[in-house]
């Protein structure tokens, strides 16, 4: 299975789409999916805070085909910033959620900084398509994919 997988990350933030060289979260993101899942395809983009934006995008990726992408994993704009809107963007296209997947990553994230309260980040399903949203820093990012690391290969088999 693992060869076969294709994620996408996706960064989101201000700073970022205007200087692509101070995005750490989503190349740390990449280097975690590659050591945990040899030979998953990769994509990768960078997007501004901009709900409309956000929403096209992962739209995009979920009806993608050939290969077809089993897992979007934002990064950034969870929080309490007027401009931060990823979690409303991502809501908009969900079929699904999975509330008990964003507060197991809650539990866990909280465990390391009382700060993770302050994330809005959403899980749920598009189509065939997983979605999680991550907070915006090379910290958070490392932590969260730990939690959901070892669940993520049932998952995505439920998910078909
Ligand atoms: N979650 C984890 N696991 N580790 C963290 O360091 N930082 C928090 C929170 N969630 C953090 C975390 C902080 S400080 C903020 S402001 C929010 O995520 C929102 O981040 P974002 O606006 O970059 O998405
Ligand atoms: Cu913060």
């Amino acid at each position: 299975m693992a060869g076969e997988i294709c994620f996408a990350i996706l960064t989101i933030s201000d700073t970022c789409s205007q200087d692509t060289s101070k995005d750490r979260s989503g190349p740390r993101l990449v280097a975690l999916i590659r050591e945990a899942f040899q030979n998953a395809h990769i994509l990768t983009a960078i997007l501004p805070d901009e709900r409309e934006q956000i929403s096209d995008k992962l739209r995009q990726l979920v009806a993608q085909r050939n290969p077809s992408v089993s897992a979007i994993i934002t990064t950034g704009g969870t929080g309490f910033a007027p401009r931060d809107v990823t979690p409303e963007a991502t809501k908009f296209l969900l079929d699904k959620e999975c509330p008990q997947l964003a507060q197991y990553i809650a539990q866990a994230s909280l465990q390391k900084t009382k700060f993770a309260a302050l994330t809005r980040g959403v899980c749920g399903i598009a189509g065939s398509t997983l979605i999680l949203n991550f907070p915006g820093s090379e910290k958070a990012v490392t932590e969260c994919f730990e939690v959901v690391r070892d669940l993520l290969p049932h998952a995505l088999q439920l998910i078909g």
